[in-house]
């Protein structure tokens, strides 16, 4: 296996793009499909402030790692989300990686902070554990950007998240999320903007990016992605790569370029719907914010 740019050895193959790459290589190829991301969906420029949402997997470190090399001014955010036996391990790694490279990792907890741990607060709630979960994590995610002064907020979700998430959408039609998948949200009021630079790399490339750079990140998932549909459709869709390369990024890049302004308008009565939310400020539907009704119950059965 010979690297497609300088023919010596190859340590991985692409076969999306029919190619392999040297380490060197690799890690360039990396860097440029980051950096062709972000020009051509004109997400952010360097003189931006960017907030990193870190969760200490191969995805957000292997981001926050690439925009700094990319020379934007990357800080990191984490939250501890109280789950046992994976979410202090998680918060180590980031604050690893930030201290090993002298940045700034922004640091919120869900126990310390506001008293309930995604679990209590899901049970409470009557939610289930992700949902209460992705829910505090936009949330408080959205606050810290605001607080801080941040332009903009870069999340990992790559192109196997991403073709999941419209494999899943697709199924269902739920266009009200198919309006939402775009790889830049712009800024609202109470909404930074919101950027998935790693739309054009896989999960594999992005572990092997991770080796590759030796930086050290949590391999094991989160004990409640079990059962997660996406897992299912992620499953489904790399069979179907196995057999036509490439179907991930046609899927998922022609929904872009084909499907998704078809969606626009409805993305435009979603924006003008809401108002703001009595107790916290951020924008919402309701009158109080489902955190803020999240942290209410989550408190409510903690007395109970
Ligand atoms: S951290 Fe949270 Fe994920 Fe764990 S509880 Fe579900 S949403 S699986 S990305
Ligand atoms: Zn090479
Ligand atoms: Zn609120």
């Amino acid at each position: 296996m010979k690297c497609r740019v300088c023919r010596g050895e190859a340590v991985i193959d692409v076969r999306r793009h029919n190619a392999n790459f040297c380490a060197p290589h690799f890690l360039h190829h990396c860097e440029e499909q980051v950096a062709k991301t972000i020009a051509d969906f004109e997400m952010m420029s360097h003189g931006e402030r960017v907030l990193v949402a870190v969760s200490g997997g191969k995805d957000s470190l292997g981001l926050w790692d690439l925009l700094l090399r990319l020379g934007y001014a990357a800080d990191g955010f984490s939250i501890g989300l109280g789950i046992e036996g994976y979410s202090d391990e998680s918060s180590e790694f980031a604050r690893q990686f930030a201290k090993e490279r002298g940045v700034t990792l922004v640091e919120v907890d869900l126990v310390d902070d506001y008293g309930f741990d995604v679990e209590t607060g899901a049970r409470a709630a009557r939610r289930v554990p992700c949902s209460a979960c992705g829910l505090s994590k936009r949330h408080l995610f959205d606050k810290a950007a605001i607080d801080g002064g941040y332009d903009v907020i870069a999340t990992g979700h790559n192109l196997d998240d991403e073709a999941a998430v419209l494999f899943g959408n697709v199924l269902r039609w739920n266009t009200e999320y198919l309006a939402r998948q775009r790889p830049v949200l712009p800024a609202r009021p109470g909404f930074p903007r919101k950027v998935k630079p790693l739309v054009r790399l896989g999960e594999r490339e992005m572990a092997a990016y991770c080796v590759l750079r030796g930086i050290d990140y949590q391999v094991e998932e989160c004990p409640m992605a079990e059962g997660n549909r996406h897992l299912g459709y992620k499953d489904a869709l790399n069979a179907i790569e196995v057999q036509s390369p490439g179907s991930k990024h046609a899927f998922y890049f022609g929904f872009l370029d084909k499907v998704a302004p078809v969606f626009d308008e409805e993305a435009e009565a979603e924006k003008e719907a809401l108002g703001r939310c009595v107790r916290c400020g951020a924008p919402s539907a309701g009158e109080v914010c489902s955190f803020c009704r999240l942290v209410e119950r989550a408190a409510k059965g903690r007395r109970t």
